[in-house]
């Protein structure tokens, strides 16, 4: 590598982080909710405490670099040490202080961060159900009667229980924004509990690689200002002629690539279930019939006769 060659790289390099710096690029350290407040205190505590090593060994390096160099004469020199309680202190006193400190931090945020524990709230917790499909997300109001895709709402200040499933490849739900993300795998039911405190449009993604049209798998989480903001999103929803039943969803779960958002209104309440139960086992097969319509009972009934 050429000097001159070397100096461009370094512009370059600086350039880059020049132009994404201090963006709202930085969702993780732009957190619009509880959950992605304390995961951003946790990651910028942990970093600091471990700092206190990195910090201080980089610059011994120099200073005793410095201090020892050959040909000084203030120093003594000593090429037959072997031993210093002062060192042997710090370099076992000061990791165990730090593993001790970093453990009693990731224990206590790992059950207060835990996906499942409910936000506290005088406000009851809402439901959405979320399904990552090929490549888009949907999700489903069970309580409002309303299905999107490509676009979630909430209110602000509301607790959510995000359910969540994949109909298909494994995926990765998450709102930087608003913290903790979660997967999405077929035949389970993932829970995570999010809340906004600010009103805005926050960008959500699947944070793991599932194929072809996984570059287009994002959507839109909008935070209405009220409840009644909410409310009124909800009836526009409603108003949409398009309708999700267990037949137009078959048409939904076929893949496609950058689909902009849709509404639906809920026809088939029990739909999240008849998706995860595609994946387990006898259940799965009996509803996987029930949706495609098939009859294949008296096969089975002619096994089972003795
Ligand atoms: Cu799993």
């Amino acid at each position: 590598m050429t000097t001159r060659f070397r100096y461009q790289t370094a512009l370059a390099v600086l350039a880059c982080l020049s132009l994404t710096g201090c963006s709202s690029e930085w969702r993780l350290f732009d957190p619009k909710g509880p959950v992605a407040n304390d995961i951003m205190w946790l990651t910028l505590v942990s970093a600091g405490i471990m700092l206190l090593v990195v910090v201080p060994v980089t610059m011994m390096g120099f200073i005793f670099s410095w201090r020892y160099r050959r040909g000084q004469t203030d120093r003594p020199y000593d090429p037959y040490w072997e031993h210093s309680n002062k060192i042997e202190a710090a370099v076992w006193g000061i990791p165990i202080a730090i593993i001790s400190v970093l453990g009693y931090l990731t224990f206590v945020s790992s059950h207060e961060l835990d996906p499942r524990r409910p936000i506290e709230s005088d406000k009851p917790t809402m439901i959405i159900q979320v399904v990552a499909l090929p490549w888009k997300w949907l999700f489903i109001y069970p309580e409002e009667g309303v299905a999107t895709v490509n676009e979630v709402a909430m209110p602000v200040n509301q607790p959510v229980q995000f359910l969540i499933t994949s109909d298909g490849a494994m995926n990765s739900f998450f709102i930087p924004n608003l913290g903790s993300q979660i997967y999405a795998m077929s035949g389970m039911e993932n829970r995570l509990h999010l809340m906004a405190d600010e009103p805005g449009v926050y960008d959500g993604m699947s944070a793991n690689y599932s194929g072809f049209g996984f570059s287009g798998m994002k959507f839109k989480t909008h935070v209405h200002e009220s409840e009644h903001a909410f409310e009124q999103w909800v009836s526009d929803v409603k108003t949409s002629d398009q309708s999700l039943s267990s037949e137009s969803y078959e048409l939904l779960r076929k893949k496609s690539r950058d689909v902009p958002p849709m509404y639906f209104s809920l026809a088939n309440t029990l739909l999240f279930s008849e998706i995860i139960d595609r994946y387990s086992g006898s259940l799965g097969q009996l509803s996987k019939r029930r949706l495609s319509g098939s009859d294949e009972k008296t096969e089975e009934a002619s096994v089972e006769k003795p």
